[in-house]
């Protein structure tokens, strides 16, 4: 008898801003890979998460959110990341919100349907569903006349629904080879996820529109023994954000550092001494040269 055949590729999880396809990719991986916050437009970049199981290997893809809104460069760079990763992928999970499917949501599942790739959908956050009668409706409204492949009930926070969900995305992969060693978790430096990790700080600390614009670029990154040093520039585009990050007698920017720090220990398993400064980059986050300079690519 023939073993079963191993199975492997990327799967990208596409939707719109804050369904929870960060927090999906972490529980799924087990990790916190991906960093996450209550505000839409927090992940900015593809960020491959690698799952090895017996039988075949996932490489999930996070993805930026895929908004209607596309006034700033940022914005048309975001929702470009999140296509080119739909279009590299092998196979998609599209992730929408439990009892919620706006325009938004119907162009995300009109772009993954139509991507030639199969297409699963998983609605997030049954957790939060008082009434669970409501979910079935809710499935047939969206499925009906849609070519997804499967449909699944999760919750990213409670980790329910994830192994039918892993495992019909392991059987939507090609036959062939692991792509990744066993012991691969993302394809992402530790340097780039510093900067994520000081940007989840602002996501969740700043206040209204001033995390969008901010961003963060790290200028030293050096290992001494187990101890990692990193220096960290956080650029915002007006001095008057640059004084609210701050805060008062520096204490924002402060607990910003101490928080981002814990993360980063946690992830690195190790001693982090992390520094952090705010510049003043006039309009970066509309200027497309600052942008690629800024690591925005796709
Ligand atoms: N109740 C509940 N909340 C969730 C669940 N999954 C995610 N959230 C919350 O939803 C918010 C958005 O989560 P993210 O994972 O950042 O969402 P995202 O889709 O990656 O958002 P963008 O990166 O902005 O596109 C956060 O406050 C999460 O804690 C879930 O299963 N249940
Ligand atoms: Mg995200």
């Amino acid at each position: 008898m023939n073993a079963a055949a191993f199975r492997a590729g990327h799967v990208a999880l596409i939707g719109r801003p804050n369904v929870g396809k960060s927090s999906l990719l972490n529980a799924l991986i087990g990790q916190r890979l991906c960093i996450v916050s209550p505000r839409p437009q927090t992940t900015r970049h593809r960020i491959l998460g690698v799952a090895t199981r017996e039988d075949g290997q996932i490489g999930y893809l996070d993805t930026p959110g895929i908004h209607a809104g596309t006034g700033k460069a940022l914005n048309r760079q975001l929702n470009r990341t999140a296509h080119t990763a739909l279009a590299g992928a092998d196979a998609c999970v599209h992730v929408v919100e439990a009892l919620r499917f706006d325009n938004e949501d119907r162009a995300v599942a009109d772009a993954a349907l139509s991507a030639g790739i199969p297409c699963l959908l998983a609605i997030n956050k049954v957790d939060a569903v008082k009434d669970k009668e409501r979910l079935l409706p809710f499935i047939a409204q969206i499925s009906e006349g849609r070519g997804y492949q499967g449909v699944f009930l999760v919750s990213a926070r409670r980790r329910s629904g994830l192994e039918e969900l892993e495992d019909a995305i392991a059987g939507a992969l090609p036959e062939q080879d692991a792509l990744y060693e066993a012991d691969t978790l993302t394809d992402r430096s530790e340097r780039f996820l510093a900067a994520e990790l000081v940007r989840e700080q602002l996501m969740r600390q700043l206040g209204q529109e001033l995390p969008y614009s901010t961003t963060v670029e790290i200028e030293r990154f050096e290992l001494e023994g187990r101890m990692r040093r990193v220096h960290a520039v956080i650029w915002v585009e007006r001095d008057g954000q640059k004084a609210i990050v701050i805060g008062d007698k520096g204490e924002r920017l402060r607990d910003i550092g101490s928080k981002a720090r814990i993360a980063m220990e946690k992830l690195f398993d190790g001693k982090v001494f992390l520094e952090t400064w705010v510049k003043v980059r006039r309009g970066w986050s509309d200027d497309d040269r600052a942008l690629r300079e800024l690591g925005y690519t796709d």
